[in-house]
């Protein structure tokens, strides 16, 4: 049976330019009616093929006019790959060895062809293999710090950081549904939540009529819809990560925006703490459920100590004019901010995590970690332990101030195996 998708593999080569061909060509040889074209993307959102020909391969990306894993009837504009392009130019000034590389870009078509990471998996199904990434955690800092710091105030002249944020201002339809999917939908009634019935049909019920979780989902709302500090990945997920043993890449910015950048290290450490409490469901593997936990204590401090570098070596934006730091006020100014400065990303980091972890469990969007547990008991009592967790650190993140006693709370959930 043919689907929409079979038509669009086989529509994809035509819809390229002859300079998209010729840059095909050069990559792989061959000619477009001797390239196979396969469907490989399992992402919610976009088309991926992958186009092999004599001498290699390419990953071909398209973005139809709607999401992907539900079809017309959820209507989404084909620019996002605009932004994601724009996302991955900047991402490729600032941190190269990170992103992967862009061969042409057809606008019109919205399609975007890559080279293809034939020995990178996605993170997320490493995970779900227990497999280790010895240097995963050094990459995905070092790209966090870089691309967080270099595209804010810290770094910036405002005319500059202002120029990029009207530009990202424009993804509004890739920002909506963050907005709906993660700060709104899972705590109401929504016709697009699941969750896994009826086993957590009350906690479900017990959410939507939560006033103290309105009340923290609505600031934290608040901070995604106003503060354009950095421009941020958008949609930092274990999917949107390849990686193998030497190296790490960050892909599918299309979510890209000026954001809060709690927003991008809260939703890489919900998706490791996710990826946790999955292990019990399927067992229980006690070491690599502390290498998990590992590597959410390195990702946040890993994450602090480089940012924290960067105001050493960079600091040079319209953030804090140099001008102002007269008499010797220099490093006591500079110490205060940055340490306050930390301290406010880390808590906006717990609170975008649990918003992360709550929606992946009653939202619309869930985690491939969670569902492969068959047996819904099973997977209902992680999924459980998980959304305890959440919503303490959304109504009560202020009284988390460093990662070790997040983890203590993380470890006290965790009650059988
Ligand atoms: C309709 S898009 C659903 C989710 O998939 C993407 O990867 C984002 O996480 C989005 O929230
Ligand atoms: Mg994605």
């Amino acid at each position: 049976m043919c689907s929409n998708t079979c038509l669009s593999k086989l529509a994809v080569i035509p819809q390229l330019s002859s300079q998209s061909i010729a840059a095909i060509h050069q990559r792989i040889a061959g000619t477009p009616d001797t390239w196979t074209v396969d469907e490989i993307g399992d992402g919610n959102v976009n088309l991926v093929f992958l186009v092999s020909g004599p001498d290699g391969q390419v990953v071909v990306k398209q973005a139809l006019p709607y999401v992907r894993s539900v079809g017309e009837s959820w209507p989404l504009t084909a620019r996002r790959s605009f932004f994601e392009r724009k996302a991955l130019e900047e991402h490729a000034v600032i941190a190269p060895e990170y992103v992967p590389r862009v061969l042409t870009f057809e606008e019109p078509a919205a399609i975007t062809v890559m080279e293809f990471l034939g020995s990178h998996i996605v993170l997320r199904n490493g995970l779900m293999q227990s497999t280790r990434y010895p240097r995963f955690s050094d990459h995905i800092t070092d790209f966090l710090a870089k691309t967080l710091f270099f595209t804010s105030d810290l770094f910036l002249s405002a005319a500059e950081k202002k120029a990029k944020v009207s530009l990202f201002n424009e993804n509004v339809e890739l920002c909506k549904i963050t907005e709906d999917l993660i700060f709104t939908d899972p705590y109401l009634v929504d016709s697009r939540n699941r969750w896994t019935s009826p086993q957590l049909d009350s906690l479900a019920k017990a959410f939507s009529t939560d006033r103290e979780l309105k009340v923290a989902i609505t600031e934290l709302k608040a901070k995604f819809l106003t503060a354009s500090e950095a421009l941020i990945h958008g949609d930092l997920h274990t999917g949107s990560i390849m990686v193998n043993q030497q190296e790490t890449k960050i892909i599918d910015p299309e979510f890209a925006c000026y954001g809060p950048m709690g927003f991008d290290v809260g939703l890489l450490l919900a998706n490791f703490v996710l990826s946790y409490f999955s292990q019990a469901g399927l067992g229980g593997n006690p070491a690599y459920e502390q290498w998990l936990l590992q590597q959410v204590t390195e990702i946040w401090s890993e994450f602090a100590r480089k940012f924290s570098a960067l105001w050493d070596s960079h600091l040079q934006g319209d953030y804090l004019p140099q001008r102002l730091l007269t008499n010797g006020s220099r490093a006591y100014v500079i110490d205060q901010l940055r340490t306050d400065y930390l301290a406010r990303v880390f808590d906006d980091s717990l609170g975008f995590a649990a918003s992360e972890v709550i929606r992946r469990v009653l939202g619309f969007a869930h985690v491939a970690d969670m569902e492969r547990i068959e047996d819904p008991e099973r997977r209902a009592v992680c999924e459980s332990h998980a959304l305890h967790v959440a919503r303490e650190l959304l109504v009560s993140h202020r009284k988390y101030t460093d990662i070790a006693t997040v983890l203590d709370l993380i470890r006290a959930q965790r009650t059988w195996a």
